[in-house]
C-alpha cells in the first residue's frame, strides 16, 4: 500500500517542550502543596491541559479539594508560566533530525500532518518557523478527547485527505502510541518504554526518511507504485 501521510506529535518529538510544561506544573503543584517528580510528569505527555491537573490532583490527594472554578485558575496559571518559558523557543530548538526528515518527507511527496493536543501548538510551530512544513494541523480546538482517544490522529488523517490504513503517526508518550494504534495507523515510538510501537527508536536521532520508508514497506507492502 502506498504511504501518503505522515503524522507527528509536537510535544517530544519535534521540540521538547515536556520539560517546560513539567516545570510549569511543578510550580503551580508546589503552590497547593503537591510535589510532582520528572517519572510522574511522563504519565502526564499527550494528556490535556485540565486532564493533566486532575491527574496532578489526585496524586496530591485533593482531587474534590478545588471548584471549578479554582480548577480553571490553576490551570491558567500554569498556562502563563509555560506561555513564558515557550519565548525561549526558536528554530534551533528542533529537535535532532527533525528538520532534515520533514525536508526529505515533503520531497518524498509525502503529506506531513501534526496531531498535538496542546492549544498552544500554533503558537509553537510558528516560534519554530515550520508552520509551512505542514499540511494538516490537528489540534485541541478541533477535537473532544485526548489521547490515547484516537480522535485527534483520525482528525489529522480527515484533514489531510486519506485513511488511517495510509498513514503513519510519530509519538513520545505511551498514550500517544496507543492513539495512534487505535486509529489504524502504523506507529513510531521515540523512547524506550514505548513496546506497544510498531516500530521503536530510541531517539529523533534514528528517524530518518530512510528507515520509516524501509519500515512502511516491512509492514505494508512498497511505498510508491513499482
Ligand atoms: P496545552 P502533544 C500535549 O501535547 C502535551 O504532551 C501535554 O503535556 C499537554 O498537557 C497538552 O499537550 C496540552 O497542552 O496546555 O499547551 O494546551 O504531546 O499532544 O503535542
Ligand atoms: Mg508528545
Amino acid at each position: 500500500m502506498m504511504l501518503k501521510a505522515i503524522i507527528f506529535d509536537l510535544d517530544g518529538v519535534i521540540t521538547d517542550t515536556a520539560h517546560l510544561h513539567f516545570l510549569a506544573w511543578r510550580a503551580v503543584a508546589a503552590k497547593i502543596g503537591i510535589t510532582i517528580d520528572e517519572g510522574f510528569n511522563a504519565g502526564l505527555k499527550g494528556i490535556s491541559r485540565m486532564d493533566s491537573l486532575k491527574r496532578i490532583l489526585r496524586h496530591g490527594g485533593l482531587e474534590n479539594a478545588f471548584s471549578q472554578e479554582e480548577c480553571r485558575r490553576l490551570a491558567l496559571e500554569k498556562n502563563e508560566l509555560y506561555v513564558q518559558s515557550l519565548r525561549g523557543l526558536n528554530s534551533h530548538s528542533l529537535l535532532p533530525g527533525i528538520a532534515q526528515l520533514l525536508a526529505d518527507i515533503r520531497a518524498a511527496n509525502v503529506r506531513i500532518g501534526l496531531a498535538s493536543v496542546s492549544l498552544n501548538a500554533p503558537a509553537i510551530l510558528a516560534s519554530l518557523g515550520i508552520t509551512h512544513a505542514f499540511d494538516f494541523c490537528a489540534d485541541a480546538s478541533l477535537i473532544q478527547h485526548s489521547k490515547p482517544h484516537p480522535e485527534i490522529f483520525l482528525t489529522a488523517c480527515r484533514g489531510l485527505g486519506f485513511c488511517p490504513e495510509q498513514a503513519m503517526g510519530i509519538e513520545d508518550a505511551q498514550a500517544g502510541v496507543e492513539a495512534i494504534n487505535a486509529a489504524g495507523m502504523l506507529s513510531v515510538g521515540i523512547g524506550d518504554d514505548l513496546t506497544d510501537a510498531d516500530l521503536q527508536l530510541s531517539s529523533t536521532d534514528e528517524l530518518t526518511w530512510q528507515r520509516l520508508s524501509d519500515f512502511w514497506d516491512a509492514k505494508r507492502g512498497p511505498h510508491v507504485c513499482l
